[in-house]
């Protein structure tokens, strides 16, 4: 009698559980559609369903690095966030080309990498150039470092490679180009399935030009579009369709609804139209930024001092927006 009691409460609250962990989250969203790749001009996951990224970018790792840790990662999972990218500044302030500490900087995509695993999420190594506008300048670190990196994961079904954050100044695409096509060979070498995204001109926006000449004989290769929609907005947005019918595979590696400058006004009333376009079209989004930063684009309010064991109260209004959109 008793026994059997005790085995309908269990029974109870494993029903109780399981609904609970189906309705707020995907426990484990790397297990249920394992590895990605682009069909057309879709992002799918393993059954070939087109799926879509919902992440949160950390900062540049050179000076946030303790948001890089497992429990942050949970939290934000619990919220909704399937995929984490590791912004690697390469030619800023102590950037990985730039007097930065690269052994450190490895073994904090390395604490990223892993963390990412454990949790089942997804993570984007990204090659975050910014001062140095052109990806050329560093090609030869950029290539020892993807080869690093492409050898270390090339195991992992959760890892995607961003290339070459945001081109602009007079970079060309056929510039953009010719470094990609470099870099995805030596992915390649060690990598035959990760995803990879490539930059666009002017700031990743001008994916207009990407789809006029897309990269020819590679595959699972994705075209970046950043946009700050208080900033950023119809003229933008309508490169997507046309794009899309050229057969552009386009993926959002960065976003926010504050200004270009990452600080200013917060454009919700804009930011509105951009989900509307990411939902039509099943698009992956990625919010910068996961810090406390006094600054808008912060995901964290700046009197939280605090790089774990992240509540809802915690996130910034911008961060709090994008939680509730991504729910959508
Ligand atoms: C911004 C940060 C800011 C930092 C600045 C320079 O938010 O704190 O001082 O970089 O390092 C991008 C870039 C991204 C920018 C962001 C906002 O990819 O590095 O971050 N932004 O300006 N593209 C468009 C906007």
């Amino acid at each position: 009698m008793k026994k059997s009691l005790l085995v309908i409460i269990a029974v109870v609250m494993g029903i109780f559980f399981s609904m609970g962990s189906v309705n707020t989250y995907a426990a484990n969203p790397v297990k249920k559609h394992g590895q990605l790749k682009v069909k057309g001009v879709n992002l799918v996951d393993k059954k070939g369903k087109t799926f879509r990224i919902k992440g949160f970018s950390t900062h540049g790792i050179n000076w946030f690095e303790d948001y890089v840790n497992r429990d942050a990662f949970r939290d934000v999972k619990k919220m909704g966030i399937n995929c984490i990218r590791l912004a690697m500044y390469t030619s800023d302030y102590n950037g990985y080309c730039s007097g930065g500490n690269k052994k450190h900087l490895e073994s904090v995509i390395d604490r990223g990498v892993k963390a990412c695993k454990a949790e089942g999420i997804y993570v984007i190594i990204d090659w975050h150039i910014l001062n140095d506008s052109n990806p050329n300048i560093n090609i030869k670190q950029s290539k020892k470092f993807f080869k690093k990196m492409s050898k270390k994961y090339k195991k992992y079904n959760n890892v995607l490679y961003e290339i070459c954050n945001e081109p602009n100044g007079s970079t060309t695409w056929s510039e953009i180009k010719k470094y990609a096509k470099k870099i995805i060979k030596v992915i390649r070498k060690n990598d035959k399935k990760a995803v990879i995204i490539v930059g666009t001109p002017n700031w990743s926006q001008r994916i207009d030009e990407a789809a006029n000449s897309p990269l020819k004989g590679v595959k699972n290769i994705m075209y970046a579009m950043h946009f700050y929609a208080a900033t950023h907005k119809a003229e933008l947005r309508n490169l997507i369709p046309a794009a899309r019918k050229k057969g552009l595979p386009i993926f959002i590696s960065e976003s926010n609804i504050c200004e270009a400058s990452g600080n200013g006004r917060i454009d919700k009333t804009e930011g509105k139209r951009w989900f509307k376009t990411i939902r039509k079209y099943k698009l992956s989004c990625v919010a910068w930024s996961l810090c406390n930063k006094d600054e808008s684009a912060s995901l964290i309010k700046p009197s939280v001092k605090r790089v774990k064991e992240f509540k809802k109260k915690h996130l910034s209004n911008t961060g709090k927006w994008y939680v509730k959109m991504f729910k959508k």
